[in-house]
């Protein structure tokens, strides 16, 4: 299924330079880029998005590392887009997470881990909505599309 995921540029990762390896590695994979934007997370919007975290003890500690700089907000369309970015992500701790993933090769740190990436369709939904509006989010053709895949995968 054609889907739309989101992914989040931490602030460590703008603070480590490595916004632009990120951004090239979903290219390279041959994902479409449909939106994109900087912007300063609020701690509305980041209790929102970690209401998950809320009871945890490292909650205010991560709300914090999040809106230390601004973020870079993405959203990337592919077949199985959030299956395949949650997996080129890798798991949580960027020290148990495998090399070849974002987290493993970039990561040492079980917070700062360089990306957000929405885990399920359903969340990819509702987290788009959280930091996007409609006309935020692009819908174009694609030149890459007949390269990328096959003419009965889409
Ligand atoms: P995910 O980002 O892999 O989906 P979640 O459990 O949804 O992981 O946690 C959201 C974010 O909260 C993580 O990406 C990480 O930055 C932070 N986090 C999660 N667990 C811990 C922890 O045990 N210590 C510190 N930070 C954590
Ligand atoms: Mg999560």
């Amino acid at each position: 299924m054609m889907e739309k995921t989101l992914v989040i540029l931490k602030p460590c990762t703008l603070q480590r330079g490595l916004t632009g390896e990120v951004i090239s590695r979903f290219e390279k994979k041959g994902l479409k880029l449909c939106g994109m934007k900087m912007i300063w997370l609020t701690d509305e919007i980041l209790n929102e998005h970690y209401a998950h975290l809320a009871e945890k003890p490292f909650f205010q500690r991560l709300k914090n590392a999040m809106a230390i700089t601004p973020v870079i907000v993405c959203c990337w369309e592919g077949i199985d887009a959030v299956r395949v970015v949650r997996s080129m992500t890798g798991v949580t701790n960027g020290r148990n997470a495998a090399p070849g993933t974002i987290r493993g090769d970039y990561s040492m740190s079980g917070q700062e881990n360089i990306i957000h990436a929405s885990d399920s369709p359903e969340n990819a939904a509702i987290e788009l909505a959280r930091f996007f509006r409609e006309d935020e989010i692009f819908n174009y053709s694609w030149a890459q599309m007949p390269c990328v895949y096959a003419n009965d995968e889409f």
